[in-house]
């Protein structure tokens, strides 16, 4: 084996981790795509604005949020579910791109998950001290399919549990570009991210941009 491939194995080794069985972190992923994606999410977010919901119990969300695809995650008093109208706007949620919705099936299928076909992306955006705390995300209808997460922008800390709340929780570093993707026997596991720290990036500031793509 000539030394080139043996140095491009080595790397490729260490863009792709196994945190646990079946969570795959795909670092750098959607380095070469993102100033498309950020562009192409600037359109979006001018149809659908990111805002901050509330909870059931009627706390704000400190992560601004919005979606894009057939359906998108919405939380009020009602509680937290999957809705094909935007209640802020009553119109429907933008298309999502081409470019998500293939990157987001190539990060599925280089982490074993073949013919993911995500039918939301949830947009999240954090800024400095917002963070996200221990969650499950259960309010899909089949587990069976994975969630691909892709972060942009400022660094966050990622907190990787357990299946039960109090299971102890890894502290993953996520990058700009980095795309997580989890599923099977990890897909109910806690996780959340710390408070976002000021590391400002060139193409989003001090903010923290992450995409997670979903089949309701
Ligand atoms: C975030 N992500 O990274 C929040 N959920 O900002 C999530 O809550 C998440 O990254 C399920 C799978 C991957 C995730
Ligand atoms: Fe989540």
């Amino acid at each position: 084996m000539s030394l080139d491939l043996l140095e491009q194995l080595e790397q490729h080794q260490q863009l792709q981790d196994t945190l646990v069985e079946d969570a795959v972190l795909l670092r750098r992923f959607a380095l070469a795509d993102a100033p498309n994606i950020l562009t192409v999410l600037d359109t979006l977010l001018a149809q659908a604005p990111l805002r901050h919901m509330q909870t059931p119990g009627g706390k704000p969300i400190s992560v601004a949020m919005s979606n894009c695809g057939n359906y998108g995650w919405v939380s009020d008093h009602l509680g937290y579910r999957y809705s094909d109208i935007n209640p802020q706007t009553q119109q429907p949620w933008p298309t999502m791109p081409d470019l998500f919705c293939t990157l987001a099936q190539r990060a599925a299928t280089q982490a074993g998950f073949e013919n993911f076909m995500p039918d939301v992306c949830l947009i999240n955006r954090y800024v400095l001290g917002t963070r996200m705390s221990l969650h499950q995300d259960k309010d899909e209808s089949d587990f069976n399919q994975p969630i691909v997460s892709m972060s942009l922008g400022m660094p966050a800390t990622f907190l990787f549990g357990g299946l039960a709340r109090t299971d102890k929780a890894q502290r993953i570093p996520l990058l700009h570009g980095d795309v997580l993707v989890w599923g099977g026997s990890a897909r109910l596991r806690y996780h959340g991210v710390l408070p976002l720290k000021n590391n400002p990036h060139p193409l989003t500031g001090r903010a923290r941009i992450n995409l997670t793509f979903r089949k309701t």
